[in-house]
């Protein structure tokens, strides 16, 4: 089997290959992946380490209902750290013994609570960074000083306080104007006085200001950041999330990028610990964020036109690299310009959205989104929500906020979000007047900052998009031998495998969407999470397969009006419907052959 992968991106470890850059929030390796029982995605790292990765929709887990924890157990702290446990970022496994109790306080947290509290808030990680990173020197009379600010909601207090210790441990003291820790209503025994104690004391023998400020009323986290910033005393903001650890030289990258750009946004790489272990691992080179067709957040692999650039800059990995979309919780960004740029939509509530409605702002705003490579922040990575959505559930909040971001950014493009998003539609028909109050402040801003379309987006800062443009078709590709549709398989952010032909559904239906250029990048089929229709080898007979976009010539196809063909350039064999089942073939075209015909329907997304 030919191998089409150019050396460039291939990664140190042979074993994962490019395809690997299908991502939601993490890494996914289709080879080492599996689907477990709760529907989650799931895959091993390189090190072993199991990372789950989905969607937090539904608060819970139905086949294991939550247990009914008591307030006792809710408001324990047992943090009691063992020598040498979890130290330089490595795995901790609860005694056996201890497994059950391990198991119910997973469900406080939604992480294994028990093995956190079991690592000392000032354990020891890996120095990740590249080389050419650690030679890197900064002047740090140069660069601005920060205050970081930590919202949280009922954190646990060894994650909280291991954020907090690592940004001490491992930040130069005279970057650090002060720590803010803002507690959006949480009602934790522990993060009360005893919390306030610890801080005090902490910030006296560190010299460095901690301070906590308290929310009465549950906020959620993107109000519970704007109160932090309005009380920032630094030049720059650096938001970290409740459950991080900082890794060695991590501020001064940020702080240098943004010394020099102040209408920036930098965030650092986001490395992984482990929900079950508290193991840290490292996360992949050159990637950066975006967002599929619902508005969720992925990662996918920075692709030609940011490596070509990389290859310019003579493969400087120091230097910082575009992300259309930030993760959302770790960044640096000037205050001033937090400011100046409307600091967040305080509409948006409890979680969620916020990230994407602040980075289009800031791309589309005349600002940009980057990541700096030589900066590296671990974060805890949950499968689930723990928190309390009020009446709600995780997916209507989600979507509430969403439909606001779509509302003042997307543009026509918030049909298309709507149409591929049915359950969107419902709540926006059914709580529109609620969800979109004050909406008209947003679209003013959008107005005064002298804003850029959502289309100048696509084209301009992430050209390897997926979405329908106006140089692209949308559409459904029909058999004209059994006249069912293409359909991409359901696997969640991981669609990649064997194409599957159902029934054509009778409107726009996301899996059966697939968006052809014609004028830019011509040839490629591509449908939602970036993945294309593609060839593992040009031989006769060698199935066709979704596979992440590669840019590469074999993801190339001509479609031929006259004879229904779809000719695979490389081979120019014919895309062809497999005889048993539906799967999809290259055989050598031949007139006539009915399972070679395809009927390309163009589907209307707006109005
Ligand atoms: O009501 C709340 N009030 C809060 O203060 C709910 C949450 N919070 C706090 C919470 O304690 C935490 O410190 O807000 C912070 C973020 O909440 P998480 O940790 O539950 O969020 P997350 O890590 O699952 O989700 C990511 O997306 C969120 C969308 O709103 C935020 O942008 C998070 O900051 C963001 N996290 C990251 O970007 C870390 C890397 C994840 C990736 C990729
Ligand atoms: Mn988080």
């Amino acid at each position: 089997m030919p191998s089409y992968l150019p050396n460039v991106l291939r990664p140190a470890n042979p074993s994962i290959v490019i395809e690997c850059a299908r991502t939601h929030k993490q890494v996914l390796c289709d080879h080492l992946f599996r689907e477990s029982s709760n529907g989650q995605k799931e895959y091993v790292d390189k090190h072993g380490v199991h990372i789950i990765v989905g969607q937090y929709m539904g608060n819970g887990f139905p086949w294991n209902p939550q247990p009914n924890l008591t307030k006792d157990v809710l408001n324990e702290n047992h943090y009691s750290p063992m020598k040498t446990f979890g130290e330089n970022g490595s795995p901790v496994y609860v005694p056996s013994k201890d497994r059950s109790k391990a198991k119910e306080l997973f469900f406080v947290n939604r992480f294994n609570l028990m093995a956190s509290d079991m690592i000392s808030v000032n354990r020891s990680l890996p120095d990740p960074r590249k080389a050419a990173c650690r030679m890197k020197r900064y002047n740090l009379d140069l660069l601005p000083d920060t205050s970081i600010i930590v919202v949280f909601h009922n954190e646990a207090w060894s994650t909280l306080l291991r954020t907090v210790h690592s940004v001490l441990n491992r930040s130069p003291s005279q970057l650090l104007r002060e720590i803010i820790l803002v507690d959006d209503a949480s009602d934790r025994l522990f993060l009360a006085k005893d919390l306030e104690e610890y801080v005090d004391n902490l910030s006296k023998s560190s010299n460095i200001p901690i301070n906590i400020i308290r929310s009465k009323k549950r906020i959620g986290l993107i109000r519970a950041r704007i109160l932090g910033a309005e009380k920032a005393l630094g030049k720059v903001l650096t938001f970290l999330d409740a459950h991080c650890e900082t890794t060695i030289g991590w501020l001064e990258p940020l702080l240098q990028r943004i010394s020099i750009d102040h209408k920036i946004v930098v965030c650092p790489v986001i490395d992984i610990i482990n929900d079950q272990t508290f193991a840290y691992s490292r996360s992949f080179d050159s990637h950066w964020g975006a967002i599929n067709w619902e508005l969720n957040f992925r990662w996918f692999s920075v692709g030609h036109r940011e490596l070509k650039r990389m290859r310019l800059r003579n493969y400087d990995q120091t230097s910082t690299y575009p992300s259309p979309i930030m993760a959302g919780g770790l960044f640096s960004i000037w205050k001033k310009y937090f400011f100046d740029m409307g600091t967040y939509d305080s509409h948006l509530e409890i979680w969620g959205g916020e990230n994407i409605e602040m980075s289009l702002r800031i791309w589309q705003c005349g600002g940009r989104v980057e990541i700096a490579p030589c900066s590296h922040v671990a974060h805890l990575f949950r499968s689930s929500s723990p928190y309390n959505f009020g009446n709600k559930q995780v997916g209507d909040v989600l979507y509430a906020n969403l439909i606001r971001v779509a509302e003042v950014w997307l543009d026509q493009w918030k049909f298309f979000f709507y149409k591929l998003n049915p359950v969107a539609a419902s709540i926006r028909k059914e709580n529109g007047t609620e969800i979109l109050s004050n909406i008209e402040q947003r679209i003013k801003l959008r107005e005064t900052l002298k804003c850029k379309t959502f289309g100048w987006f696509l084209e301009n800062v992430w050209p390897e998009n997926f979405f329908p443009f106006k140089d692209r078709r949308f559409v459904q590709i029909q058999s004209m031998h059994n006249h069912e549709c293409l359909q991409r398989p359901s696997n969640g952010p991981n669609p990649t495998g064997k194409v599957i032909t159902t029934k054509c559904a009778l409107d726009i239906y996301g899996p059966q969407g697939f968006v052809i250029p014609v004028v830019n990048k011509p040839g490629f089929i591509m449908t939602d999470e970036s993945v294309c229709l593609d060839v593992n080898s040009a031989d006769e007979h060698s199935p066709v397969l979704l596979i992440a976009c590669s840019e590469f010539d074999r993801q190339k196809w001509t479609i031929h009006p006259k004879t229904n063909f779809i000719v695979h350039q490389k081979s120019k064999l014919c895309l062809t419907l497999g005889k048993r089942g539906s799967s999809l073939l290259l055989i050598k075209c031949r007139p006539d052959h009915n399972r070679q015909r395809w009927n390309i329907r163009d589907n209307q997304w707006s109005p």
